[in-house]
């Protein structure tokens, strides 16, 4: 058995953690295989939230493993600038395949932060090929999570992750959120009430013009934030006041893609089809970074009139296709297809849905939310501590074995989509046992 008791700690500054607290008592994983992690003290714990909602096929797959493993010593590294290597353009045919055939053109980065950048930079430079430069705003939401860069924390709409990073991108923004508890309280599905949220996209367009926004980004289901899912007919109104005002609509299905809610993708789920798709996570299943930009036929093609030899986008990253990414998406995407994974997050979301629900009236719990393959439980707080109680039941279900993902008092449960019923039942076993226990 490993044992990392002995490391120091100290040089790694963790991203999104309470540094002291962890180190004080750290939580490590050594292994990984199917569903479960192997902790450093060698105990199994059931992985309920794919990694961090990416490892949608399940941990150490055999073929991206070797995939992976085959690529890096044949071809380790190619520069994406003026230059091509096959497997890059493999993976994004194969995307492609599971696209509509207007949204084929697949533009690669390396994780849902440049992903936003990149789908929000092309909105600017789109409108200003079409003559229409004026149009620069960006729309986001409350609520809204779309990564770390100066563009996602300024579309987004978590107040922590924006209030010590100054004054961010100029001229954005910001959609009222859809969760509405009063109203839509222990939903299984979309909620009923709340389409009329949509309309505050008029109230910003009557505020600065159609003629100044660029476009408007949201999460068709709103992951970190505490699964929030979009009111019935709330993302077909966005859509047509987007149409009616000539602003691109951008779908951050970082999350949400790769049959998180028991279909390709949300567009695919909700029947609307944004104009463009960042997706990342579970692109590779998590196995190497990479994210991707998903544009339609009418953004890509607007940028493919300037003369012969032009740089039409002037935007890349080192690491755009990068062929290790790439090798393991294309591996990633064999085991989505031929283990129907998509399907079966479909068939089992029904189990889900009864079992989870089930945790209805455990104490503290003030709401159960789900679709697909996801579910969102929220706990009333103790005043004054926000994200205390699920942080104490995040520790206890952990030493329970089962590992949970928190953001403030709600629990987000998002497992790999090859679990199964017994996983579901132990999920939820662990999971009441921890809130029962909790302060
Ligand atoms: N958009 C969405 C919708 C996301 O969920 C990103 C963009 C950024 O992706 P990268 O790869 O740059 O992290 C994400 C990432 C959580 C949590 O606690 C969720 C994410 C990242 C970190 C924590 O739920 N999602
Ligand atoms: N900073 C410097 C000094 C660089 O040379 C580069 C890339 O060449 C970058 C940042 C951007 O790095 P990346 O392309 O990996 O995002």
């Amino acid at each position: 058995m490993t044992t990392t008791t002995a490391l120091d700690l100290d040089a790694f500054w963790m991203p999104f953690t309470a540094n002291r607290q962890f180190k004080q008592a750290p939580r490590m994983l050594v292994k990984a295989e199917g569903m479960h992690y192997t902790s450093d003290d060698g105990r199994k714990v059931l992985d309920g939230t794919a990694g961090l909602w990416c490892v949608n096929a399940g941990h150490c797959r055999p073929t991206i493993v070797e995939a992976v493993r085959r690529q890096v010593g044949e071809l380790d590294y190619a520069p994406p600038f003026q230059m091509g290597h096959p497997k890059a353009f493999e993976l994004a045919n194969q995307v492609a395949r599971i696209l509509p055939a207007s949204h084929k053109h697949v533009f690669f980065v390396n994780s849902g932060s440049e992903g936003v950048d990149t789908a929000l930079k092309i909105a600017l430079a789109y409108h200003r090929v079409k003559g229409e430069g004026a149009r620069q705003r960006l729309i986001g939401r409350e609520r809204g999570y779309h990564g770390v860069g100066f563009g996602g924390i300024s579309v987004g709409g978590m107040v922590n992750n924006r209030k010590t990073f100054g004054s961010m991108l100029a001229g954005v923004d910001h959609l009222r959120h859809t969760h509405d508890l009063a109203r839509n309280a222990f939903t299984k599905g979309q909620p009923e009430h709340g389409v009329e949220l949509a309309e505050d996209l008029e109230r910003l367009v009557a505020l600065h013009d159609a003629s100044t926004i660029a476009a408007v980004i949201v999460e068709p289901m709103a992951g970190s934030t505490g699964v929030l899912l979009p009111p019935k007919g709330y993302l077909q109104r966005l859509r047509e006041i987007c149409d009616k005002h000539g602003i691109l609509l951008i779908f951050d299905e970082v999350i949400s893609g790769f049959g998180r809610l028991g279909a390709p993708f949300a567009f695919d789920k909700f029947g609307v089809t944004p104009d463009m798709v960042v997706v990342a996570k579970g692109l590779t299943n998590g196995t190497v970074p990479m994210g991707a930009v998903f544009a339609s036929d009418k953004v890509h093609d607007a940028f493919m009139t300037g003369p012969e030899g032009a740089i039409e986008l002037f935007h890349g990253y080192t690491y755009s296709g990068h062929p290790v990414a790439a090798a393991a998406g294309i591996a990633t995407l064999d085991i989505y297809r031929t283990e129907r994974l998509f399907e079966r997050a479909n068939e089992l979301a029904p189990y889900w849905e009864e079992t989870i629900h089930s945790l209805r009236g455990t104490a503290n719990v003030i709401d159960i939310r789900n679709m697909g393959l996801v579910a969102g439980v929220e706990l009333a707080s103790i005043p004054g501590k926000v994200g205390a109680r699920a942080y104490d039941v995040f520790v206890r279900a952990f030493k329970k074995g089962l590992l949970i993902r928190t953001t403030g008092d709600i629990i987000a449960l998002s497992p790999p989509l090859i679990i199964e019923k017994a996983h579901i039942d132990e999920v939820a076993n662990k999971l009441s046992e921890a809130i029962r226990e909790a302060a």
